[in-house]
């Protein structure tokens, strides 16, 4: 029959779908998994398989699948590094005051706009690839570390690349309200008009932008001035994400939610009445446990509350060279279930399921029939695993569209 017709069918494997609602992981044990035309076309016990033929069947001894995992927040395209700062800091300068004193972002800006685009790519695919060989197969990428038609546009024509040479998918996001840069110092309404008239439009036009992101902060910009790249964002019919409330209550989460953003990211000093309005909006929470560890912060964000909002709760590496220099969706799950409490189960939900809907993907992020068949495989007795260790790597492989992708990543 035509539909049990399959490319691919993998036996001897033990699934966690994703599925929520259902058993622990959506898990289903001794199982099958059937692949046609990119896509998942069956899954469940393998005593259920229905009549089938398969061009290629492989057994793989017991092994765990999951979806692909899904780092859906990260500023992986910069120039140069901070390192010098980290160090800065550990002899006791605050984040906020190497910030103010022209440090921080801007420093970062400085080295991104004069790498080149051919060095920022070389960069950024070195930290690529260490996320794909940990079973990412989509990562969302930001820019914002240009502040300038030129330097923005280049980053986003980078990430893209990303996509092409990984063979991952990559979702690009505009950070253009990152910081005010020295050219518009003591302007920021001017720069926000600049992002609004010029960049934001010119990224539209080449197709480089998937949404708008905004850093709302005391160091960064207010409400009211990221509401109006927002406002921008909607005429262009992109969704938004926002950095919010993160080292402050700046009324991030309000904001997030009155735009229905796709995420609002961070949310430590979250008020109660924002996380509520979060809910009401179907906005995902991200959750960055790199930047909180790294800059030593002591307040979590308020995981409880989320969790009896029911707001969706992903989590991320947030890799940027300021706050969160983390390469590694894996040590991003152990670190949000030791800094944050949170479960394996919802570490595991928080780079696949919870992650695609906080990029607005419905095609992935559950193993499920009609799913695309983005699958990592990985050699653990157990899905717990995966938020347990700290730097073991135990992906044996990672199927992208139903083809197996490690050993074609570039070297
Ligand atoms: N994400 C960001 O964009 C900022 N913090 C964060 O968690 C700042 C990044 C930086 O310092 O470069
Ligand atoms: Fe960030």
């Amino acid at each position: 029959m035509q539909e049990n017709d399959w490319d691919t069918l993998l036996t001897e494997v033990n699934v966690a779908t994703m599925k929520a609602g259902g058993e622990a992981y959506g898990g289903i044990e001794n199982a099958a998994l059937a692949i046609r035309d990119g896509n998942i076309a069956w899954v469940g016990r393998a005593t259920d398989l229905p009549r089938h033929s398969a061009s290629e069947t492989r057994s793989l001894g017991g092994r765990w699948l999951t979806p692909a995992l899904i780092d859906c927040h990260t500023h992986l395209v910069f120039g140069g590094n901070r390192a010098a700062e980290f160090e800065q800091r550990l002899h006791g300068a605050s984040y906020e005051e190497i910030a103010r004193a022209g440090g921080g972002i801007m420093s970062t800006v400085a080295a991104t706009r004069n790498a080149g685009e051919e060095a920022l790519l070389e960069l950024s695919g070195r930290r690529l690839k260490v996320l794909k060989r940990e079973g990412v197969g989509t990562v969302e990428i930001k820019s914002g570390y240009g502040l300038d038609l030129d330097t923005e546009l280049s980053m986003l024509r980078t990430a893209r690349s990303l996509g092409e040479r990984f063979g991952v998918t990559v979702k690009t996001t505009f950070l253009g309200a990152h910081t005010v840069p020295v050219e518009f110092e003591g302007r920021a309404g001017d720069y926000i008009d600049y992002l609004c008239d010029t960049v934001l439009p010119a990224a539209v036009e080449q197709d480089l932008v998937d949404a708008v992101d905004g850093y709302c902060e005391s160091i960064a910009f207010t409400p009211r001035q990221i509401a109006q790249v927002f406002e921008c964002a909607a005429s262009f019919d992109l969704p938004v994400k926002l950095h919010a409330d993160q080292l402050s209550d700046a009324g991030g989460a309000e904001l997030a939610a009155q735009f229905h953003a796709l995420s609002a990211d961070h949310l430590e000093y979250a008020p109660d009445s924002g996380l509520r309005l979060l809910a009401g909006a179907g906005t995902v929470a991200v959750l960055l446990p790199g930047a909180y560890l790294v800059l030593r912060e002591t307040r979590p964000p308020p995981v409880q509350r989320l969790r009896e909002l029911n707001v969706p709760i992903a989590i991320a590496t947030d890799c940027n060279p300021g706050t969160s220099p983390v390469c590694s969706i894996r040590a991003t799950m152990m670190l949000a279930g030791t800094l944050f409490r949170l479960t394996p189960e919802e570490c595991l939900a928080g780079v696949t399921r919870e992650a695609a809907r906080a990029l607005g993907l419905t095609d992935r992020g559950t193993l499920a029939p009609g799913k695309r068949a983005d699958i990592a495989i990985w050699n653990v007795g157990h899905p717990r695993e995966l938020s347990y260790w700290l730097g073991l790597n135990e992906l044996e492989d990672l199927l992208i569209g139903g083809e197996p992708l490690t050993g074609a990543t570039p070297e």
